[in-house]
């Protein structure tokens, strides 16, 4: 029997920044196999308007058994397994095409939260079985990757198969770090101690958990 993929999702950069290091995640782990599944990374453009169809199609497209949506959490300091989505669109920056919801719904009749689906609990306990920082986060917050996940759990209902979703955020690389660090201390408006986002993580220890949490997936999703 031929296996369903694995999709592995990475937003584009955003804010202003260079680099997302969920992007770069999801380009190394395109087209490899893990534990005997084929994964495929597609990246995601940080826009509201493209959501919720973009979950929908990529489903359509590629019916893959589960769907690891990743995006960069700034000032994370550990791998961050999400559990819930809300239905809660509140940006505090603009997305990429320069549209900033404020208190609005991600879908209008949609429930108040959905839950993820993947096997949470069994990745974070592999992932710090591996030594990786890992933690089960409550909030996704209200940007794009809330409604990624949100919209993905939404298509996995409606599609034909099961589907298990879930989102992990990671947080910045060391390099980008480095810039913050050189930038705050040029603009020179705040203390380096007032700044809570200069947690980082090897891109290479990402790349690791996010394996660790497909191999979980396909393990608790072993008929797909
Ligand atoms: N992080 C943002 C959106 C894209 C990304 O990588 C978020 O946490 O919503």
């Amino acid at each position: 029997m031929k296996h369903r993929p694995v999709l592995i999702t990475g937003f584009e950069p955003y804010g202003g920044r260079g680099t997302n290091p969920a992007h770069e995640a999801m380009k190394l782990l395109h087209r490899r196999t893990i534990a005997g599944r084929q994964v495929v990374g597609r990246g995601l453009p940080v826009s509201f308007g493209r959501f919720p169809d973009i979950a929908a199609d990529l489903l359509h497209e590629l019916d893959p058994s589960a769907v690891i949506s990743l995006g960069l959490w700034p000032g994370e300091s550990m791998i961050r397994i999400e559990r819930i989505a809300v239905n809660i669109a509140d940006f505090g920056i603009p997305d990429n095409e320069g549209v900033r919801a404020v208190d609005q719904l991600v879908e209008a009749d949609g429930a108040a939260a959905l839950m993820s689906t993947l096997p949470v609990r069994a990745m974070q306990s592999a992932i710090l079985q591996d030594g990786i920082p890992a933690s089960l986060s409550a909030t996704a917050g209200t940007y794009l990757c809330n409604i990624c996940l949100y919209s993905f759990l939404q298509a996995a209902q409606r599609h034909h198969q099961p589907v298990a979703c879930g989102f992990i955020h990671v947080p910045y690389l060391p390099e980008q770090v480095a810039d913050l660090l050189v930038a705050t201390r040029e603009q020179a408006s705040l203390e380096l101690h007032q700044r809570c986002d200069f947690a980082s993580m090897s891109l290479e220890r990402i790349v690791r958990a996010v394996e660790i949490a497909i191999s979980q997936c396909v393990h608790e999703i072993p008929t797909n």
